[in-house]
C-alpha cells in the first residue's frame, strides 16, 4: 500500500523534518484530533495504564461501559468522580497550550484550527483553545441514567490525588427521583453525539491538514475520522510515542510526547507560542 511505504516514522531526536515543518507553516485549515496521550504529561493516566486502588482489578474498557454502571453503579460512579477530582487538579501542558496558539495564530491569519478531542477533559479549554467537538462527553456534567434530564452534583470532595477508600453511591436524579446520576459521558456501545460527530467529519470535509495527537486510533467511531482526509489527499500528521492502529495511514508519524512534539513543530514552523 502505498500509503505505508511513503508513511515516515520520525524519532522526537531528529530535527523536525523540512517537509512536516512547510505541511505546517503552510496549512490554513486544521483539524487536530486529540486522545488520552494529549493530557497525560498533565497527569491524567491514559485508558492503556493499570489502575491503582479500588481499580486495579478493572481496566478501563470493563468500567466504561452501561454495563458496568448498572451492574455496580458505585464503582463506576466513585471511578468517575475520582477521574473529576484529578482533572481539576491538574494544569493544561504544553501541547495544549500549543495547540491554542496555533488556533490563534491561524484565526489571525483569516484560517482555522478545529479541535476534536475524545477526551472528556477541560484541559484544552483551560489552555484558551475553543473546542468543536468533545465526541466522548465531558466528565464535569452529569445527567439522569433513566429520563437523561440533566443533574446538578457538586464537585467531588477529593484532593484529586488520593484514590478514595470507599465506593460512593450516586445521587438520585431530583427530576424522575428514580435513576441515577451518571457523568456525561459516551460510554462503548452508546452512540457519540451526533452534533458533535457531524461538526467533526465537516471539519475534515474542510481541512487542509490533519493532526493526531495521543490516540491509540482503536476506538471507533472516533479513529475512522482520519480517513475521510485520507479519502481526500489531506496530508495525515500523527504525534505518539507508540505506533498506533492508524499509523499506516499516515503521511508522517513523529514519535514523541506531544507536550515536547508539538512546541518544537510550532517554533520550526515560525508560529508564536507565548501570547498568553
Ligand atoms: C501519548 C503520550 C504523550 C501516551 N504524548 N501521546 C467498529 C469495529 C469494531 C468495534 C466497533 C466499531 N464501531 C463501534 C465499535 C464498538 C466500540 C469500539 O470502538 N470498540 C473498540 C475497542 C474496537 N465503539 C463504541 O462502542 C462507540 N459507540 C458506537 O460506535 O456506537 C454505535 C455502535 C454501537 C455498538 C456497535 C456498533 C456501533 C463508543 C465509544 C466510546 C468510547 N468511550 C471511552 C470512555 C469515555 C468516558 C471516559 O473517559 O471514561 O472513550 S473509552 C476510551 O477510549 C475513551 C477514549 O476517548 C477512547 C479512546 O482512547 P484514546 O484517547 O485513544 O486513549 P488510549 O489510552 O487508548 O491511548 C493513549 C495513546 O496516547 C497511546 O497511543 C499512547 O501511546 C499515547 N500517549 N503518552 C502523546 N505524552
Ligand atoms: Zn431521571
Amino acid at each position: 500500500m502505498d500509503t505505508v511505504v511513503s508513511m515516515r516514522e520520525l524519532s522526537v531526536t531528529e530535527s523536525v523534518p523540512e517537509d512536516v515543518v512547510t505541511l505546517v507553516r503552510e496549512a490554513r485549515q486544521v483539524v487536530a484530533l486529540s486522545g488520552a496521550g494529549m493530557s497525560a504529561e498533565s497527569g491524567v493516566p491514559t485508558f492503556r495504564e493499570v489502575q491503582r486502588g479500588l481499580w486495579e482489578r478493572f481496566s478501563a474498557e470493563e468500567l466504561a461501559t452501561p454495563d458496568a454502571f448498572e451492574a455496580d453503579p458505585a464503582l463506576v460512579w466513585t471511578w468517575y468522580r475520582w477521574r473529576q477530582a484529578l482533572i481539576a487538579a491538574v494544569e493544561p501542558n504544553p501541547g495544549h497550550r500549543a495547540l491554542a496558539a496555533w488556533q490563534r495564530h491561524l484565526a489571525d491569519q483569516g484560517g482555522w484550527l478545529a479541535a476534536v478531542t475524545q477526551n472528556v477533559d477541560d484541559l484544552h479549554e483551560r489552555a484558551g483553545t475553543d473546542v468543536l467537538a468533545h465526541l466522548h462527553g465531558s466528565i464535569t456534567t452529569h445527567r439522569c441514567a433513566d429520563c437523561q434530564e440533566p443533574v446538578e452534583v457538586p464537585a467531588p470532595a477529593y484532593d484529586g490525588f488520593t484514590v478514595p477508600p470507599e465506593p460512593e453511591q450516586p445521587p438520585r436524579c431530583p427530576a424522575c427521583q428514580e435513576g441515577l446520576a451518571r457523568p456525561d459521558v459516551v460510554w462503548f456501545s452508546e452512540m457519540l453525539p451526533a452534533e458533535a460527530f457531524d461538526a467533526a467529519t465537516a471539519a475534515i470535509r474542510a481541512s487542509d491538514l490533519v493532526i493526531v495527537v495521543g490516540t491509540s486510533g482503536i476506538v471507533q467511531p472516533a479513529a475512522s475520522l482520519p480517513l475521510l482526509g485520507l479519502e481526500r489527499g489531506v496530508p495525515l500528521i500523527e504525534i505518539n510515542p507508540e505506533e498506533t492502529g492508524l499509523t499506516e495511514v499516515m503521511d508522517f508519524a513523529i514519535r514523541g510526547r506531544s507536550g515536547e512534539v508539538l512546541p518544537r513543530l510550532l517554533a520550526a514552523a515560525g508560529i508564536p507560542l507565548d501570547r498568553r
